[in-house]
C-alpha cells in the first residue's frame, strides 16, 4: 500500500513537472531565441542522433517514456504543428515516413505510438515541431 502511494505520487509529480515545463515554455513561444533542438541540429550540443538527412533529424529523447523513445524533427524551424502551412505537407509526410522507417529499424514489430504535442494544452515544452515515437511496451488509452 505504502509503496503504491509512493509510486503514484512519483508519477503525479513527474506529470505535473511536464505540465509546468509546458506552461513555462508557452510563455516563450514566438521568441527568436533558438531552441535546444536547433542546437542539436547544428551540433552545438550533443544528442544521440539515430538518423539525419537534408530535411530532418531523429534522436533519442533524454527523458524516455518507453523502452524506445525518439523524436523526429524538421531541420527548418516550424515552432508547432498549428503553425504549418499547406505547402509544408510534403515535409510533414517525409517526417512520418522517416518515423515509420526508424520504428521498423528499432524493432517495434508489435506497434508503437506517434505523438505531436501542440501548445500549452498539448503540453508542448520545446517549440520546434517534433514527432515523438514511443514503443517497446503496451500503451494505454486515453492519454493523460
Ligand atoms: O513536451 P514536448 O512534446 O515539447 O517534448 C519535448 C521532448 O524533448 C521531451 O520528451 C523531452 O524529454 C525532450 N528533450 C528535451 C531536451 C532534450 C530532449 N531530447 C533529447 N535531447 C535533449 N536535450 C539535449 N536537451 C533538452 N532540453
Amino acid at each position: 500500500q505504502r509503496r503504491a502511494i509512493t509510486v503514484q505520487n512519483l508519477c503525479l509529480s513527474s506529470h505535473n513537472d511536464e505540465v509546468h515545463l509546458a506552461e513555462e515554455a508557452s510563455k516563450k513561444y514566438g521568441s527568436p531565441a533558438p531552441t535546444v533542438f536547433s542546437k542539436i541540429i547544428d551540433k552545438t550540443i550533443p544528442a544521440d542522433i539515430i538518423y539525419e538527412d537534408n530535411k530532418c533529424v531523429a534522436f533519442r529523447d533524454t527523458s524516455p517514456q518507453a523502452p524506445v523513445h525518439f523524436l523526429v524533427i524538421p531541420r527548418t524551424l516550424i515552432p508547432r504543428i498549428s503553425d504549418v502551412h499547406d505547402d509544408d505537407a510534403p515535409l510533414l509526410g517525409h517526417l512520418l515516413v522517416v518515423a515509420k522507417r526508424l520504428a521498423k529499424k528499432e524493432g517495434l514489430r508489435e506497434g508503437y505510438r506517434l505523438i505531436i504535442n501542440d501548445g500549452k494544452h498539448g503540453a508542448q515544452s520545446v517549440y520546434h515541431l517534433h514527432i515523438h515515437v514511443l514503443g517497446g511496451r503496451q500503451m494505454q488509452w486515453p492519454p493523460g
